[in-house]
């Protein structure tokens, strides 16, 4: 897009001897603008483009996440026109796990907005007629009371308007905030708006739309089935899930983030809390700029920057080395426990001037990077129909086994010599078959013998587990790499969790 805009230019500098392009200019202003910024500041609220509307009503462009809409290329202001609709919808929020989200725009978060400052909005606010609930708006780029919310308190079946002018630049975090506000927010109710400088963005090669979450299901992190608003547990600020856009997954696989080495990219994160704040991250990355705060200012050089509850960040960065980048929110249980995991995969030629090494190891980040887990969504479904097979949990568990055992014990259960025994053909697996879930809930440590070789380490108790992600791993180990066969039911699973661990002290039989 940009070359293409080189190309019209330099056809524009033959004809007409002009200087300079479109991007390059804007590129100036923008920079030039946040030159004098950091010297004077911007004047907030006092100072803008703040005129009557000029021409046409103009309708917002809005769109789903990742994606952001098109720069507004005004540079005048005007009436602009915004059409949100509320949607309560169930969505999946975890391979085989579902819920009810409530949503503007049918998504989590919902659907970017994008204007310019001193632009007059007139925003219509739809709640669908299938809606259980009444819904609202607080837009934080509002100057007003509320920022929208008492003015947009919606119905199931109405539609409400009112009008503010953007007065401040910036990236806003919008919300609902019907009561019980925590609730609302916590099911989904959130997304951005940027209120764009008079004189735009500085342009970039690509931009994505990122938002944080946090989220209160009754079952555990992973629990299949459908899963109901915990409210305690929002009160305790406790989450089951912190995630990036609304579901594990959304960003990972197939759903990755996309670039090439050499471009510049920039992310528009937002945090819809509704309790956590966020220390955004990229592994392997540094953010050139940092937008902190959504405001004006820049930073330059970041690792790691804080996007508190309720708020936004702007970054970029430039592409130089290809693989995939890890977005995560550095208060690290919650991306590897909580699925608050994104990637951003950059393609391009290798830079061994730069970096040498692999592509990221699959090691660490484990499953949550390849969401292989539809077996485990199978699984689950057959589970909940009564058709669950030896098969389907063998399959299940296999994934399950690739993200939380394979790290220790390896891929094809040869284990590590000296450190980790095996699973494979294991004999002290074989004197008591069972012990497999004992050892996943409980843990194992002290002296150990396992095909005449001797342990003496710590496993530690794979909690976080559900009880049917015991029971199909365990199956899986059973009828793997020789081992004796038969399976564990997820009840059988749940019975070992409240039982007693196994003393050590020996291998074989006790
Ligand atoms: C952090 C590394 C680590 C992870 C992850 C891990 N284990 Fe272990 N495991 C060990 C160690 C170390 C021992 C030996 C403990 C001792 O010496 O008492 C062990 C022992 C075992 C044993 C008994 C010995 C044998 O080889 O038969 C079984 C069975 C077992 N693990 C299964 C699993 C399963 C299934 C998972 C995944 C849910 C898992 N482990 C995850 C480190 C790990
Ligand atoms: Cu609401």
């Amino acid at each position: 897009m940009r070359s293409s805009i080189h190309v019209l230019c330099a056809a524009a500098i033959a004809l007409l001897a002009l200087s300079g392009c479109r991007a390059d200019k804007a590129e100036t202003a923008a920079a030039e603008a946040a030159k004098a910024a950091a010297t004077n500041g911007t004047g907030g609220s006092l100072k803008g483009d703040f005129g009557p509307p000029q021409g046409q009503p103009v309708n917002a462009i809005l769109t789903s996440p990742p994606h952001v809409p098109p720069p507004t290329g005004r540079t005048k202001p005007a009436k602009v026109i915004v059409e949100l609709n509320v949607v309560e919808k169930e969505m999946q929020i975890a391979e085989g796990v579902s819920y009810t989200f409530w949503t503007f725009g049918g998504t989590v978060p919902g659907s970017f907005i994008r204007v310019r400052q001193g632009d007059t909005v007139q925003f219509h606010l739809r709640n669908m007629p299938d809606s259980k609930m009444p819904h609202n708006i607080d837009l934080h780029g509002v100057t007003g009371p509320g920022g929208g919310a008492a003015s947009s308190f919606t119905a199931p079946g109405h539609v409400t308007r009112f009008t503010f002018k953007a007065l401040n630049a910036g990236l806003f975090v919008y919300h609902c905030a019907t009561a019980p506000v925590g609730m609302h927010i916590a099911n989904g109710m959130y997304g951005l708006i940027l209120v764009e400088p008079p004189e735009g963005m500085p342009p970039v090669d690509r931009e994505y739309y990122v938002m944080q979450g946090d989220f209160y299901t009754t079952g555990k992190y992973r629990e299949k089935g459908h899963q109901n608003f915990d409210m305690q547990k929002g009160i305790d600020e406790n989450p089951t899930y912190v995630l990036f856009n609304g579901a594990e997954g959304a960003l990972t696989g197939d759903n990755a983030l996309k670039a090439n080495t050499g471009e510049n990219v920039r992310l528009y994160v937002g945090n819809g809390g509704p309790n956590l704040v966020s220390s955004f991250h990229v592994i392997g990355e540094i953010f050139d700029k940092v937008w902190f705060e959504g405001g004006t200012r820049f930073n330059e050089n970041v690792q790691t920057t804080l996007i508190p509850s309720g708020g936004a960040a702007i970054m970029d960065f430039h592409l130089e080395v290809p693989g995939s980048y890890v977005l995560v929110d550095h208060s690290i249980f919650r991306a590897f426990n909580k699925g608050a995991l994104a990637i951003l995969k950059a393609d391009g030629a290798e830079r061994p001037d730069i970096y040498s090494g692999k592509e990221v190891d699959a090691m660490y980040i484990g499953d949550q990077a390849n969401p292989n887990l539809a077996a485990v969504g199978a699984a689950a479904k057959a589970a909940s129909t009564g058709d669950l097979t030896v098969e389907d949990q063998i399959k299940a568990g296999e994934a399950l086994f690739a993200g939380t055992c394979s790290t220790c014990h390896q891929a094809n259960g040869e284990g590590m010599p000296g450190v980790f025994p095996p699973l494979a053909k294991s004999d002290f697996i074989a004197a008591d078959p069972k012990r497999v879930a004992t050892i996943i809930t409980h843990g194992l440590q002290g002296p150990v013998t396992v095909n005449g070789k001797d342990y003496n380490s710590v496993m530690p108790p794979m909690a976080q587990l559900t009880d049917d992600e015991v029971a199909n791993i365990s199956t899986y180990v059973l009828n793997s790499w020789g081992n004796p066969g038969g399976h564990v039911t997820k009840e059988e699973a749940a019975e070992i969790r409240k039982g007693p661990g196994i003393g050590t002290g020996g291998g074989e039989g006790h």
